[in-house]
This record gives C-alpha cells, structure tokens and sequence, in this order.
C-alpha cells in the first residue's frame, strides 16, 4: 500500500504537468480531490489495512494528499494570475494623446511681433485696466467727447466709478511709452481691449489690438504707409492688397485707416470686401505736449491694428465669433 501511495503522488503530480488550461485542472480535481476520486479511494481503502500498519499508511496517505493539494493549488493560483476577457496586444500603437496647442489668436500675435521685431520695433506693454489720462485726456479726447460716454466703455463701478475703464484702444500704451522714454523711440504694443459692441462678423467686445509708434526726427507719412504696406508684404505675402483712407483721431494729423481685401461671410455667403484692419496717423502735437515731448523738434506715427482682423485675413476665417466660441473642432484646424 505504501508503494501504491508513492507512485499515485508521482503520477498524479506528472499528470498535473500536462494540464493546459483551466477545463483540464478542473478535470484533474475531479479525478483526484473530487468526491469520487482517487484521493478518496485511498482513504477509504484505509480500512482494510491491518491495524499494525493503520498508522504509518494513514500517516503516508496525508502527506500525498497535501503533495498533491499543494501542487494543485499553485497551478491553480497560476492560472488566475492570467488576466480574463481578451488579451491585449501590447505592440499596437495607442490613441493618440489631445494635445494642447496655441490659439490662433496667440499665433497671430506671435507672427505679427516677429514681423515687427524685423522692421525695430522692440515691444513694450501696458495696463488692460486705465485711468481716464492715458485712455482719453493725453490722447487729445476731450472730456465732452462722445467716445467717452457710458454707452461706448466699461466703466468700473464703486469708489472708482468713472474714473477707471478696461482700456478701449492700445494707444493708452503710446502714452506710457512716452511718459517714461526720450525719443528717438520704436515701440509696438499687443494687448486685449473692451467695447460695448454688439457682436457680428466683424465685431467683438473683447478683441486684441497691436499698436505702433515710431518717433524720430522728420518722420513723415511715407514712413507711416512703407512701414504699413511693409509689415502687410511680410505677414500676409506679396500679394496682400492694402489701402489707406483718410480718416480721423483725435491723436493723430492727418489720419488714415488701413483696409484691406478679405473674405468675409455675411448671410451664409463669402464676399470678398475691403474690411478696415486699423487706424493710422501721424502723432499729433497736442500728445507730443501732453507728454512733455517737443513738437518743433520730433515728429513721429503710429497705428493701431486689430488683431482678430488680421487673424482673419491671414487664415481665411469669415467671423471672428469662430475665435471665441472655444470650439475645438474649429481651433484644431490652425494648431
Ligand atoms: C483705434 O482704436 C485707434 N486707437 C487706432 C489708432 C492708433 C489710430 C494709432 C491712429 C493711431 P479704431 O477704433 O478704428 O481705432 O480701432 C482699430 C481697429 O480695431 C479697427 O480697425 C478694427 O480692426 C479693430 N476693431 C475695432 N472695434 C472692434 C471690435 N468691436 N471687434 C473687433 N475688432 C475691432
């Protein structure tokens, strides 16, 4: 009976080598632990051993009984480690990550002061939030003039009210540039600006402008349209098509505004209309005096751009509502 034992934990231990999946070590449970098996017949068969050798058979019983339940049971634990459902194949390539990517508003302005650094303009910056000097009073904007009234700024509330706006131009930075630097000065500014404007293609209350102003020693109104036509060759291409219109502001004489060609959707259908980027000029001598700067002596231009416009044009965007919509489909599609 002992050799019996033996060679049952031999067999059954070579016969557990084989198995090759979970349906065969079930089948092998069965035949060895299972109620009926062969386990349970060696037990039983303990009966009919004469009593002087009851204990040492016993005895061996057990221990093949464990043997066999220990190699069972790590076979088992082997097989749970490998993972249900279906494999995965490690040499696919992933889903691609979403990336982040600049606006392409940022862009734009990028572009533009690289443009800009070209021609020497070194950039210089300003407050979004102004006071009502730099916004209006040095840039020659009376205080009964009708583009400081509620309806046409935002206006801070509380102590401050009336004295404090969102900045509605970035000509507030001309000022500044001038308040605190001795001409001959090249500076351009890039920043938001606020207006009460009802939205349309054209129009947000929020956009960006890009400002210029150049101060030297007989600078002239060639150098404003060369510098203008310029910056519009290099950003857009040779055959951007501009033009200058005389217009009017207060802090310029004479004044220009500068169009140009662009595809605008109105009604669902693209036309191709001169749409006005900016407005221009020459700086007026009231603003050269409000800041302490001698109008004999200096003379100087400067424009201001808007840069949602210029985005517009550059990329063949038909409303600038598509910039801020936040629409990721839309954006994708300049990252
Ligand atoms: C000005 O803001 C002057 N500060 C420009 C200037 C600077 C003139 C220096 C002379 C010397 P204007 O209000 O026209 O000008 O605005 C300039 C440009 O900003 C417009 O031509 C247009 O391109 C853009 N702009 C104006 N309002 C909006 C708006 N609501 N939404 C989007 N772009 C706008």
């Amino acid at each position: 009976m002992l050799a019996e034992l033996d060679s049952m934990e031999q067999e059954a231990i070579s016969e557990l080598a084989t198995v090759a999946d979970a349906a065969a070590l079930e089948a092998f449970r069965v035949r060895w632990l299972g109620a009926n098996g062969r386990l349970r017949a060696a037990m039983d068969a303990l009966k009919t051993v004469p009593k002087d050798q009851k204990p040492a058979v016993g005895k061996r019983v057990n221990e093949v009984k464990a043997a066999i339940e220990g190699v069972f049971n790590a076979r088992k634990d082997a097989f749970a480690a490998v993972p249900k459902g279906p494999l995965v194949d490690v040499t696919e390539p992933g889903l691609p990550m979403g990336e982040g990517a600049r606006h392409v508003v940022a862009k734009t302005i990028d572009g533009i002061v690289e443009v800009l650094g070209r021609m020497g303009f070194s950039v210089a910056d300003g407050p979004e939030l102004e006071d009502e000097w730099h916004n209006f009073n040095a840039l020659n904007i009376p205080e009964s003039h009708p583009a400081r009234g509620p309806a046409d700024n935002f206006f801070l509330g509380g102590e401050v009210a009336g004295k404090l706006l969102l900045r509605t131009q970035t000509s507030t930075v001309q000022i500044r540039a001038m308040e605190t630097m001795k001409p001959p000065l090249k500076i351009c500014a890039i920043g938001r600006v606020y207006r009460p404007d009802a939205h349309d293609a054209t129009h947000y209350s929020m956009f960006h402008q890009v400002e210029g102003l150049y101060i030297d020693r007989h600078v002239s109104m060639v150098d404003l349209k060369t510098t203008l036509v310029q910056f519009a060759k290099a950003f857009f291409g040779p055959e951007a098509e501009v033009r200058l219109r005389p217009s009017f502001f207060p802090f310029t004489e004479p004044s220009a505004e500068l169009d140009m060609k662009m595809k605008i959707i109105r009604n669902g259908k693209p036309e191709w209309k001169w749409i006005e980027l900016g407005g221009c000029g020459m700086v007026d001598p009231n603003v050269f005096r409000a800041v302490g700067i001698d109008p004999e002596e200096w003379t100087g231009f400067a424009f201001g751009l808007g840069i949602e416009r210029v985005a517009m044009r550059k990329y063949g965007i038909g409303d600038i509502r598509l910039l801020f919509e936040n629409d990721a489909r839309f954006l994708r599609q300049f990252a």
